[in-house]
């Protein structure tokens, strides 16, 4: 289940030329400091970047469809009996400490489900670059709201109190979440405008409008979600979204409110797309979401505004 780390092969200067003991040692000089320099910017899976965000290799349509990335993950349990403000959950994380701090995203499942209904995305997302926290919720009927702010207490655990808080970088956090707990991402997003990215997945909430969210949003919704049907719920969340706040929506073709509770690969791709572009400022995945996407055998709509400033 878990792949060989991506690592470079490392740097080697040039041996300087044998002409005499004083060429020599100025040739050796300037070789230990173009090693010094070059170790300094170069730790394994990175390079001399104008964004010190950029985790991994650039990406492909590959890459970023594919089961895993190229990051090592392990995980970590999480007891609900340790921590306040939600339930518990498990933490899944690039075992890498060579390439610095990551983002972090912390998932909410939805009404009466567990995180196992959302575990998939775990490894799928750690493994390209980020700490991920798949969580229960109190009790399995907390309403949006709710899980909104367990999200949130989830996100603070994360970076303030866990084991992983030395791998996380606490100034990029995101949040998702399935149904009530993708409701849940946007009242997160509402009461925290300092989160970098929310993806609420076929989200459902009685609140249809969010004009107060200014955090980049990727809203996914189903064609033939019965339960969160798209026009009462994903489209007027889109819709409510500011037109400056960074937004998008995807509507998954042929797809059902449970479609976000096994592996998907276009919810994957675009998660994947979203969180490097907006928690990682990595230009390197603007590719994949502008021009926007076109409509598929997996995508029924997609909408959005691309991203500002770029
Ligand atoms: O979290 C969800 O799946 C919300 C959909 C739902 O069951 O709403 C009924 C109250
Ligand atoms: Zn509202």
């Amino acid at each position: 289940m878990q792949q060989t780390p991506h690592t470079h092969a490392a740097s080697r200067a040039e041996r300087p030329a044998f002409r005499g003991t004083r060429r020599r040692l100025a040739g050796v000089t300037a070789a230990v400091a173009a090693v010094v320099a070059l170790s300094t910017l170069t730790g394994p899976g990175a390079h001399a970047a104008d964004n010190p965000y950029e985790r991994g290799p650039a990406p492909t349509e590959s890459s970023i469809e594919a089961l895993r990335g190229p990051y090592s993950v392990a995980d970590t349990s999480v007891s609900s009996l340790a921590v306040t403000g939600f339930g518990g959950g498990t933490i899944y994380y690039p075992t890498s400490t060579s390439d610095g701090t990551f983002g972090a995203v912390v998932i909410s499942p939805g009404f009466t489900a567990y995180e196992s209904s959302i575990a998939w995305l775990g490894p799928r997302l750690a493994s390209q670059g980020f700490v991920v926290f798949t969580i229960d919720t109190n009790t399995t009927l907390d309403q949006p709201a709710s899980r909104g702010r367990q999200l949130l207490a989830a996100l603070d655990y994360l970076t303030e109190r866990s084991s992983v808080r030395g791998r996380v970088d606490s100034s990029r956090l995101g949040v998702m979440g399935h149904s009530m707990g993708g409701g849940g991402s946007l009242e997160a997003a509402k009461s925290r405008p300092s989160l970098q990215a929310a993806i609420p997945l076929t989200p459902w909430n009685t609140d249809k409008t969010w004009p107060e969210v200014s955090t980049p949003t990727l809203i996914v919704g189903a064609d033939g979600d019965t339960i969160a049907p798209v026009s009462s719920h994903s489209e007027p969340f889109y819709s409510s979204l500011p037109s400056r706040t960074d937004r998008a929506y995807l509507e998954l073709n042929n797809a059902s409110h449970f479609t976000p509770n096994t592996s998907d690969t276009t919810i994957a791709k675009y998660s994947i797309s979203w969180l490097k572009r907006f928690i990682d400022n990595d230009t390197r995945y603007e590719q994949f979401l502008c021009p926007l996407p076109r409509p598929s055998l997996t995508i029924e709509e997609y909408r959005g505004n691309c991203p500002h400033g770029s």
